[in-house]
């Protein structure tokens, strides 16, 4: 019987190792981007991450430099590929946005973040 243990040592080694292969999802990049200042108001955000996430059990949400909710209950979808999440904006004015996202890596892990950008008057 002490013949399977270091089968068994090795198997849990490997599991081990393949647990650990799968880290959080890590944002990439964005639209509009971290600090961005804009001329024209987007019509979408999009989240690109360097994995796949959890499109149903993700939310975006864009509040203004006051902390109110300018947008949110918004539908998250895939937009490029499932790296990518978004959802559509409505007609924003000029001023300060943060985006402010959480979404759940296929390891399971919730991961979150905010980040601004700025529409400034083209006027
Ligand atoms: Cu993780």
């Amino acid at each position: 019987m002490f013949n399977n243990y270091p089968k068994l040592l090795l198997l849990f080694l490997l599991l081990l190792v393949n647990v650990n292969a799968y880290a959080h999802a890590i944002l990439e990049y964005s639209e509009p981007a971290r600090r961005a200042i804009l001329y024209r108001a987007p019509e979408q955000v999009v989240l690109t991450f360097n994995e796949a996430v959890e499109v149903e059990f993700s939310k975006i949400i864009l509040m203004d430099d006051n902390d109110n909710v300018v947008v949110k209950n918004q539908k998250v979808r895939n937009i490029y590929n499932k790296n990518s999440i978004g959802i559509a904006l409505p007609e924003l004015s000029s001023g300060t946005y943060f985006v402010q996202f959480q979404v759940l890596s296929i390891d399971g892990h919730k991961v979150k973040g905010r980040y601004k950008f700025i529409i400034k008057d083209n006027n």
